[in-house]
């Protein structure tokens, strides 16, 4: 039986990490099987794609080119790891995916939506998430949650109103696909977080067992 295939999503600083390792011990005291995994990037290649679009250097990566290497880096990590460890049955956890790209590229940097929709169609096939939590904060908490960490990438070096952007992007794709997106508000404290995620994966889980039985 094919895996699950859970994405965690949301503006920089909002706890992804951090609750990556919440879920991951969900899936283990569920036990099932699970490989996790971040885009951009998840293999070799995928990650050196990674390092080429996350880094700060002077000259102006254009739009197109920032699509392509996302979408590039995501072939890679689906021929290399998703699709092999879903095909085993094993559920996937991925931080991050194509939500990010529609967030960013389109609503950040405003690139053609039907242009996102027609690489995701080549790269994916049918391929998408079952489940997708979007960890939503205001992004000046997020910013700052951020900045505690490490020095700023290339993205955190954006505006304030490019993330609005992406945030507002995060929020209208859920709005329009209810079934598979938990917007969680990742604002309030970690246990409450924590307690959030854990119903939304509790949901997700007795919705799957059911379409089995
Ligand atoms: N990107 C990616 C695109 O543009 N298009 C795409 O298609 C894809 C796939 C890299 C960049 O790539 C872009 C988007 C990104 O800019 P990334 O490294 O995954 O992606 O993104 P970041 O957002 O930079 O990831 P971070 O690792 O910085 O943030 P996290 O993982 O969301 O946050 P985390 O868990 O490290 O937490 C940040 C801090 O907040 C604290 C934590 O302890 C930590 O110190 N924290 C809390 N504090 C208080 N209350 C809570 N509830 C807290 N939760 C966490």
């Amino acid at each position: 039986m094919q895996g699950k295939f859970i994405t965690i999503e949301g503006t920089e600083g909002v706890g992804k990490t951090t609750n990556i390792a919440f879920i991951q011990d969900w899936l283990s005291d569920k036990n099932i099987g699970f490989l996790s995994t971040r885009e951009p990037g998840g293999t070799p290649l995928a990650e050196e794609i990674r390092s080429l679009l996350l880094m700060p250097r002077t000259e102006t990566v254009c739009d197109t080119t920032e699509l392509l290497l996302m979408f590039a880096g995501r072939a890679q990590h689906l021929d290399k790891v998703v699709i092999p460890a879903l095909d085993a049955g094993q559920w996937v956890v991925c931080d991050r995916f194509t939500d990010a790209t529609y967030a960013y590229q389109g609503f950040g940097r405003g690139m053609d939506k039907t242009l996102i929709a027609h690489l995701e169609q080549l790269v994916q096939k049918e391929l998408r998430p079952d489940l997708t939590l979007i960890l939503d904060i205001p992004v000046e908490i997020g910013l700052h949650r951020a900045s505690k960490r490490s020095t700023p990438d290339r993205f955190e070096q954006e505006q304030v109103s490019f993330f609005d952007r992406v945030r507002e992007g995060y929020l209208c794709r859920a709005a329009e696909n209810l079934d598979r997106y938990a917007v969680i508000d990742a604002s309030k404290t970690l246990d409450e977080v924590q307690a959030a995620i854990h119903s939304a994966l509790e949901d997700f889980y007795l919705q799957s067992q059911r379409k089995i039985d």
